[in-house]
């Protein structure tokens, strides 16, 4: 009888603790409103667009279009959609070699039955990023980074601050002790530069002002913004010849915009610029090089002149 009660205890208690969740992910956290799932933080911000528009969104929050890394993540995101959703995987860099936007290894993978098929049926399209796609239960496709869809964004969990403060009491002396954690210094993937809390890549090669744009936000990083006379300074210093930034008025003339989103208060322009020149104005120049001429103070050019091209991330 007692073996009998003991076998229960164990079984039961056996039981009751697995039931219990896992309190390794104790030590980590997410923002507001973001989920965590293993070491990620994950967010439906609910807005929609292409790819790299996903992409660029994502990165004003600190985070990149979704990686996805496990079955069980998969499982769970799946039941947070309602809608076709872009995630961070693509091959745009080189065909048929996927890369997660976060710079994750690719290793996990969830395609549907004959996907990535690399091209579309509608006129043999290519298809260089990858969806979870509601007819497939949220398994993946690849689709034409084109399409407008909902945006997934994941960024690494946070590590719950660690500023601890241990008070300890004897009966003689009292103790206390506060350790606060001091942050490691930034720093930048290699091949990026780092100035105060960002890095910059220049291309070794040149595109129009667009196709700059993308490969930036192919990078996880969009076209600089230069918001002070140390900025400035900086990317000057690693240029060799012209190249683009991230600031137009290709939506109104005159009014320029940076891609970020960052306020347009400082500039600079060599004199004489802007003058949306081409064609008397008539094409004008809606796109921001920094000129090599201007010792590479600031020229509206033509979009579609190719240029090497700055882009700039947030330092790790
Ligand atoms: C070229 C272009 C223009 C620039 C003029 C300056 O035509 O680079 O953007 O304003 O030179 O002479
Ligand atoms: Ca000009």
């Amino acid at each position: 009888m007692l073996r009998v009660s003991l076998l229960l205890a164990t079984t039961l208690t056996l039981v009751l603790c697995r039931g219990l969740p896992s309190n390794r992910n104790e030590e980590l956290i997410c923002p507001d409103g973001w989920t965590l799932l293993e070491s990620s933080c994950f967010l439906v911000p609910g807005s929609s667009g292409n790819w790299f528009e996903g992409q660029s969104l994502c990165n004003t929050l600190d985070a990149s279009l979704a990686t996805v890394s496990s079955a069980s993540q998969q499982e769970t995101l799946s039941g947070m959609l309602s809608e076709d959703t872009w995630i961070g995987l693509s091959d745009l860099k080189d065909d048929h070699s996927y890369i997660w936007a976060d710079g994750t290894p690719f290793e996990f993978s969830s395609w549907a039955e004959s996907e990535p098929s690399g091209t579309s049926w509608f006129l043999g399209g290519q298809e260089d990023c990858v969806e979870m796609r509601k007819e497939y239960q949220y398994l993946w496709n690849d689709a034409s980074c084109d399409e407008t869809k909902q945006f997934m964004c994941s960024r690494p969990a946070d590590p719950v601050p660690t500023t601890t403060t241990t008070t300890t009491t004897t009966t003689t002396t009292t103790t206390t002790t506060t350790t606060t954690t001091t942050t490691p210094a930034p720093t930048c993937e290699e091949g990026w530069q780092i100035n105060e809390l960002s890095c910059y890549l220049v291309s070794d090669d040149t595109a129009s002002w667009t196709g700059a744009k993308d490969s930036c936000t192919g990078l996880g990083g969009v076209l600089a913004s230069i918001t002070s006379e140390d900025e400035q300074a900086f990317v000057s210093g690693l240029l060799t010849r012209s190249a683009w930034i991230g600031l137009s008025d290709q939506e109104t003339e005159g009014e320029f915009t940076w891609e970020d989103g960052s306020p347009f208060s400082y500039n600079s322009w060599e004199e004489g610029e802007p003058n949306n020149f081409f064609l008397l104005g008539i094409l004008g120049e809606d796109c921001v090089e920094m000129k090599k001429d201007y010792d590479y103070r600031w020229n509206d050019e033509r979009c579609r002149a190719k240029r090497a091209f700055v882009c700039e991330r947030p330092a790790e």
